[in-house]
């Protein structure tokens, strides 16, 4: 103990003089996989997954070998979790969160609140007995899931695209502006150690309208003591909504705020090594930027896209590594540049 303690004081001094370089002589070996080696530089890395999925073996070697986080692309929706009010349904969600937790991986909860995927039930109501079905909702949903979802996107894009900077009508919107906080306030009495984040779509470009209004909605929270811990930019780019210069500035902006930031759903259009490209560039804004704290790719292959046409995965429909693989593995493995 003693003489490993002098070695080090030794060796300090040898740093401080400048006979020895900063870093340590021994650096942690590379991450082989997407999870090592985000977790390199404190960071996690996921996927959205399908329930029905699972019961493919390419798919869960794929899924279980890369990646640390799970998000159920579809499953925990509305329409999934309450088809008839009062009539829970959780049977895919906790098929998915069973796979996780068996193999040491942690879960998004997508999404407690959204304008779509929504049951016909909820159509027919308004007015307050729409609020009080909506909480409820939330009360229920992350109640059941309570201690296993470490975070939970608890409302999914609420702001209008375009200039307005204005929040998207719904039928959750037109029970009063305060629906989000509500909605928020619910989600942490129920889980109290779940992460509660705001999730929305094209929110990446700093200039846009719509980021500068979620910005303005997060600050608004933050200073009223309204529960909001993490903002997730979901980050699906296409050639119409490229990666933007400015997108670490926009995480930036965002944790400035106090709260994470996470890349919820990311893919890029593309293909080569301009697709690697551009996935480089985003994996290097969230590691400039401490409270990016993780990332999750929106599917596994290409083939289980949303828009698979688009090819905008890491391994291709045959479960092949992509150059985009490649780029976002050496970025990771680079760790956060200071
Ligand atoms: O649209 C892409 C994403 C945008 N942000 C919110 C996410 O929740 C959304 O995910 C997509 C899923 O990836 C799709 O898988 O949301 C779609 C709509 O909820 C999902 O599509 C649905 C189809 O519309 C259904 O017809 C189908 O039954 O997937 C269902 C299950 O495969």
């Amino acid at each position: 103990m003693r003489k490993s303690w002098s070695i080090s004081l030794v060796t300090a001094s040898l740093v401080a003089a400048g006979v020895l370089p900063v870093s340590p002589a021994v650096a942690a070996p590379p991450g082989a996989t997407l999870a090592a080696a985000a977790e390199r530089g404190g960071r996690y890395f996921g996927a959205g997954v399908q329930s029905y999925k699972l019961a493919d073996p390419a798919y869960t070697a794929i899924l279980d070998r890369e990646f640390a986080v799970v998000t159920p692309e579809n499953e925990m929706k509305l329409d999934a979790t309450e088809p008839v009010r009062g009539r829970f349904s959780f049977g895919p969600a906790d098929r998915i969160v069973a796979h996780a937790e068996q193999r040491g991986m942690r879960v998004r909860g997508h999404t407690l609140l959204w304008h779509s995927a929504q049951p016909s039930w909820l159509a027919a109501l308004q007015g307050t007995a729409l609020r009080d079905a909506m909480l409820n909702h939330v009360t229920q949903v992350a109640a059941h899931f309570r201690g296993r979802v470490q975070a939970w996107d608890v409302v999914n894009e609420a702001f209008a695209d375009g200039t307005s900077g204005a929040r998207r009508d719904s039928n959750f919107q037109r029970t009063g502006d305060d629906w989000i906080e509500a909605a928020f306030r619910a989600a942490r009495a129920a889980d109290p150690d779940a992460k509660l984040c705001y999730n929305d779509y094209n929110i990446e470009n700093r200039a846009h309208a719509k980021t500068q209004a979620v910005h303005r909605m997060v600050r608004d929270f933050r200073q009223r003591g309204v529960p909001i811990d993490c903002v997730g930019l979901q980050s699906h780019f296409t050639a119409t909504h490229p990666v933007p210069a400015d997108f670490e500035a926009t995480l930036r902006d965002f944790a400035d705020l106090g709260v994470e930031v996470q890349l919820t759903e990311l893919d890029v259009e593309g293909s080569g090594a301009t697709q690697a490209e551009d996935y480089r560039r985003v994996v290097r804004a969230c590691l400039a930027v401490d409270r990016c704290t993780g990332i999750t790719v929106w599917g596994v292959r290409d083939s289980d896209s949303w828009r698979s046409s688009a090819t905008p995965l890491l391994f291709d429909a045959n479960g092949v590594k992509k150059p985009a693989y490649t780029a976002v593995l050496d970025t990771l493995n680079r760790g956060p540049c200071r």
